[in-house]
């Protein structure tokens, strides 16, 4: 049976052997509980102390002590060398290689139809006209009564209108009959802003007014609830038809092609006198006759006129002195003539793969 002595001497030298072997933190602690711990070696040790006979216990007491002390000192320096250790592990591990390349970002693109506006305004720009944009949600009597639409006008039932509810929003004005047409709506085009653009500005104006319109359609490939405008105005003296369709005729070859033949046709807006209907030779067939043209050989692409007398007053301006044309053009007919693009749904579904191509 080796003395207490040989047992301390045994396990001191044990417990660094150990120790050496030690590479990480876990198997550190379980070092440190195995020799150093409550139920550890060295403190079994020091329960055979106190069955030793009396003059011995002091010597013995001593050794352990020295021992114990040895191996703490011993664990802390091992500490040190493992944490070292795993933080030079952790920081290789966080490294980065500055020479690889990198991840390339992906930046997104205008949507085709804003690319389509751009294009139709640069070309306005290019003629001198100004950009102004107006509300979405409009007043009756700017979106139909000062356009010469009062109610009851049959003109009324082209635009399927979606009504804003005023007593959502507390504007409701209870004085007001109950069932009477409510004096807002989402506007159904662009329109409104001749009116707006003629009380702000005096002549001469030449503007263009981008924006959302909404109307209550039936959906089709060629119809959307939510579509866009861009309106137009000019109000000078002496502004004739032949203005409207040198700009118009201008606008139609910066966008489809110097060889572009327009046409004007008579239509009936209630806000212009004379109104017109532009169309130019179907860029598919050229005029020959084609599905794209419905064999007629004309695309219809906007409508226009020169501005009613009284829409002019309505404005604030003399008819005397004055006279202006107005048209209103929808960028995403536009695009689809010029992208070859056969159901308008297909802008507003947000398919990737098709937005992707413009
Ligand atoms: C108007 O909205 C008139 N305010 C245009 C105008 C302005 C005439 C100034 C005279 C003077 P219209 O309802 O035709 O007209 O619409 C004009 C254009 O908007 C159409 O040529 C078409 O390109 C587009 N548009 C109309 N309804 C829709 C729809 N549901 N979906 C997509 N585009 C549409």
């Amino acid at each position: 049976m080796p003395t207490l002595q040989e047992q301390i001497e045994e396990s001191r030298r044990e417990a660094l052997a150990a120790l050496e072997q030690v590479g990480n933190s876990e198997a550190l602690e379980e070092w440190n509980i195995k020799y150093l711990g409550k139920k550890g070696q060295l403190t079994g040790l020091f329960r055979g102390v106190g069955a030793l006979p009396p003059d011995e216990r002091a010597r013995a007491g001593q050794a352990v002590n020295t021992a114990k002390q040895e191996l703490e000192e011993a664990y802390t320096r091992a500490r040190e060398r493992v944490v070292e250790r795993e933080r030079g592990q952790q920081l290789q591990k966080e490294a980065v290689d500055v020479s690889l390349p990198g991840r390339p970002a992906h930046a997104g693109h205008l949507h085709v139809i804003t690319q389509t506006s751009r294009d139709i305004l640069r070309a306005f720009r290019d003629m001198g006209f100004q950009v102004y944009e107006g509300p979405e949600v409009e007043l009756d009597v700017y979106n139909f009564e000062l356009l010469n639409i009062p109610r009851e006008h049959p003109a009324r039932s082209m635009h399927d209108t979606l009504y804003v509810d005023e007593r959502l929003i507390g504007l409701r004005d209870e004085s007001r009959p109950p069932g009477d047409t409510p004096p807002m709506m989402l506007r159904t085009h662009t329109s409104p802003n001749q009116i707006r653009l003629m009380r702000k500005f005096p002549p001469p104006i030449r503007v263009v007014v981008p924006g959302r319109t909404y109307r209550a359609e039936a959906i089709d490939a060629t119809h959307e609830a939510y579509f866009s405008q861009i309106e137009g105005l000019a109000v000078d003296k002496k502004v004739t038809l032949a203005d409207l369709k040198g700009t118009l005729a201008t606008l139609a070859r910066a966008l489809f092609g110097p060889e572009r033949l327009v046409r004007f046709r008579c239509d009936y807006f209630p806000y212009v006198e004379p109104g017109v209907d532009l169309a130019i030779d179907c860029i598919v067939c050229s005029g020959t006759g084609c599905r794209a043209c419905k064999y007629t050989g004309w695309l219809e692409i906007m409508g226009a006129g020169m501005v009613h007398p009284q829409v002019l007053i309505n404005g604030g301006i003399d008819p005397d002195e004055y006279s202006g044309f107005a048209f209103g053009l929808g960028p995403e007919r536009i695009a689809m003539l010029r992208h070859a693009i056969d159901d308008i749904r297909l802008f507003y579904s947000n398919d990737l793969r098709f937005l992707q191509q413009f």
